[in-house]
């Protein structure tokens, strides 16, 4: 055995190289100092125009990024069209939710007559999803940038997005594969605090009257606007009541049996997730703290740096 010959360091350094799934580029806070300061102006005040002419696009956004970074890193490859020889993540089955393209576009057209070739739409993606958090009163946190846009998108790849139907093993594991440990997942879930889900995300789990896991006054709400033959394709309920407010409302609500998907009940079954919903649920202080780290944890994962800053976010250069 090899390993035994070498000294705990330097096989505790060996695992790490191993296990970490991607290379880390060199991101910073000030990367467009120079270059584009005024990159985040622009951005935040496209945002917050849109946020206002629809309510809904805080939380669209924020789960763009999340998908973004967990299909092939955060590399705006979920930002990318179809074309007519390739079908892209856009328009894989998760897509349902993922809207407000038009807003990243927008900002990043803005930015090119700022500073032209310069911004990738990458970082445009990260800075936006933490500017709809903090204009939701969450927290805010210095976004670091750098990230290169890639030039592939497949829709069959948002297979490997976690499903509303996991188990905490399974969604530890989808989350370990991109670095990201269990207390990232229970905090990153905590995006759920955020929006809107459809019918089809929860409805077997309310039908099921054997479940004692869920709150039998919401589940029968739940029925109520998501009847087992549901006609209305558009029907779906809020993750949490106070749905575009940025808060601990949804640690809360799955103490109490009223997390919408088996993904977020799942967190209060198994002990390895169960005591940091917790102490998120008593310390509202602690989750901002804690989601601002997680955020730039999920933004590190899987940045590229021999890919290209697009021109237009929808196509590759
Ligand atoms: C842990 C695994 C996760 C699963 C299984 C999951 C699943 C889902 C599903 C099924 C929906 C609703 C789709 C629909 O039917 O319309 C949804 C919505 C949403 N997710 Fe997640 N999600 C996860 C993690 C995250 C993370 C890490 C974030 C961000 C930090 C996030 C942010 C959101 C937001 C904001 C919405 C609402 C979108 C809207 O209102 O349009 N989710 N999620
Ligand atoms: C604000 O957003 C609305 C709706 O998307 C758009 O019509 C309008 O031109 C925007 N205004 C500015 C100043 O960006
Ligand atoms: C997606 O399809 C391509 C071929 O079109 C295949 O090579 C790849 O393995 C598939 N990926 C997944 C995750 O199914
Ligand atoms: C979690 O889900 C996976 C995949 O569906 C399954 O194989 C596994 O047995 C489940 N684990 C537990 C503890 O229920
Ligand atoms: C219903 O819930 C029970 C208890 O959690 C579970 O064993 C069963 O698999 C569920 N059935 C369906 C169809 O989801
Ligand atoms: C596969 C799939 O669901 N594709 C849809 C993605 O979203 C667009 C519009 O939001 C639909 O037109 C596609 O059919």
């Amino acid at each position: 055995m090899a390993v035994i010959s070498i000294s705990p360091f330097a096989a505790a350094f060996v695992l790490v190289l191993t296990v970490v799934p991607f290379t880390e580029a060199a991101l910073s806070a000030d990367y467009y100092h120079q270059t584009c300061p005024q990159a985040e102006t622009i951005i935040y005040q496209t945002v917050r125009n849109a946020s206002i002419y629809d309510p809904k696009v805080p939380a669209r956004l924020l789960r763009m990024f999340f998908h973004d970074c967990f299909i092939r890193g955060c590399d705006a490859s979920l930002l990318l069209d179809s074309t007519t020889k390739n079908k892209a993540e856009k328009d894989g089955p998760p897509n349902i939710s993922v809207r407000s393209f038009y807003v990243i576009d927008d900002a990043k057209t803005k930015i090119e007559k700022a500073c032209p070739h310069t911004v990738s739409c990458a970082d445009v993606l990260a800075i936006a999803a933490r500017d709809v958090v903090a204009m939701s009163q969450g927290p805010w946190w210095p976004v670091l940038k750098g990230r290169k846009d890639g030039r592939v998108s497949k829709a069959n790849e948002t297979i490997n997005l976690p499903s509303p139907f996991s188990n905490a093993t399974t969604l530890i594991q989808s989350f370990a594969k991109r670095g990201l440990d269990v207390k990232d997942l229970v905090t990153l879930s905590g995006g759920h605090t955020l929006g809107f889900s459809h019918c089809s995300s929860f409805s077997a789990r309310i039908h099921n009257a054997s479940d004692p896991s869920i709150n039998s006054e919401f589940a029968m709400n739940l029925k109520k606007k998501c009847p087992l033959k549901n006609k209305d394709r558009n029907a779906g309920e809020f993750l949490d009541s106070t749905s575009s407010k940025f808060d601990n409302d949804y640690y809360k609500n799955i103490i109490a049996g009223k997390g919408v998907f088996g993904s977020d009940q799942a967190l209060y079954k198994d002990t390895r997730t169960k005591s940091i919903v917790d102490s998120f649920a008593k310390d509202e202080k602690l989750f901002f703290k804690e989601f601002a780290a997680s955020m730039v944890k999920l933004g590190n994962v899987g940045v590229i740096e021999d890919g290209e800053i697009r021109v237009k976010c929808s196509v590759v250069n």
